[in-house]
């Protein structure tokens, strides 16, 4: 998978051609480029924004940058992913459709936006996603670029850790199909600081521990994410106690 960031600020992103790279690069699996938009930009003061047509607050990215550094990068047949507080959320879903892609470039976006006309023109021979971190806002798309980078490059096939993804992701799954977030986990000491770890866990008794495990999962999920919860898993429950 080749991966592009275009950014004005790759020195942010400089470590992603580095380190995570590194590991993957070794395997020959992934190649991600950091690239600064404003080098294709010809005036004095390298100008990327301008004031946005019909007023109000904020600078818009201007066109003719983006333009230029899509020409340079050959994005026909890839999936362009503009990082945008307007854009779908991003999910482990989203995460496992671009782990196919063998070509993804972001387009990091600031100030107010870009211009709509750069990714209805990038529409017209690629694949354009519009894609947010989460509802709260950030200066710029820089920092999803990253995450999304992260999630993705760990599906890729024959990278580190993959094996081990697809495991858990079973795991995270209910046996009514739901997703759940993960249980408590402990390692050794058995005692730390007065607390002890959870008996039924020292019992050897797998059937139990399996039992507890998923008790905890849907608590947890019920407590922090009941949007993620059947209905029925409430009712059936008489009290759930928040969780630590
Ligand atoms: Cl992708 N960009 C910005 N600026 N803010 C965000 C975001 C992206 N996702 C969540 N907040």
């Amino acid at each position: 998978m080749r991966i592009d960031v275009v950014t004005i600020f790759p020195d942010y992103l400089a470590p992603l051609e580095l380190s995570l790279a590194g590991k993957a690069r070794e395997k020959g699996l992934i190649d991600v480029r950091v690239h600064d938009l404003r080098q294709w930009t010809h005036d004095r003061h390298r100008t990327v924004d301008d004031t946005p047509y019909g007023g109000g607050a904020g600078m818009v990215m201007r066109p003719e940058p983006w333009g230029e550094a899509f020409d340079a990068l050959g994005i026909e047949g890839a999936t362009v992913v503009f990082t945008t507080p307007s854009g779908q959320p991003f999910t482990q879903a989203v995460a496992r459709e671009l782990a196919t892609r063998d070509r993804i470039v972001f387009a990091c976006g600031r100030y107010e936006g870009i211009d709509q006309r750069v990714l209805d023109d990038v529409a017209t021979r690629a694949e354009v996603r519009e894609i947010s971190l989460g509802d709260y806002v950030l200066n710029g798309g820089e920092v999803a670029a990253l995450a999304i980078t992260e999630a993705v490059v760990r599906l890729v096939p024959g990278f580190m850790g993959n094996a081990e993804s697809l495991l858990e992701e079973s795991h995270t799954l209910s046996d009514s199909g739901a997703r759940l977030l993960e249980y408590p986990v402990y390692t050794k000491p058995a005692t730390w600081r007065g607390h002890d770890v959870p008996p039924v866990l020292l019992s050897g008794d797998h059937a139990a521990i399996a039992s507890w495990r998923h008790d905890q999962a849907v608590r947890r999920t019920a407590e922090r994410r009941p949007d993620l919860v059947h209905p029925s898993v409430l009712l059936d429950d008489v009290e759930i106690r928040p969780v630590r």
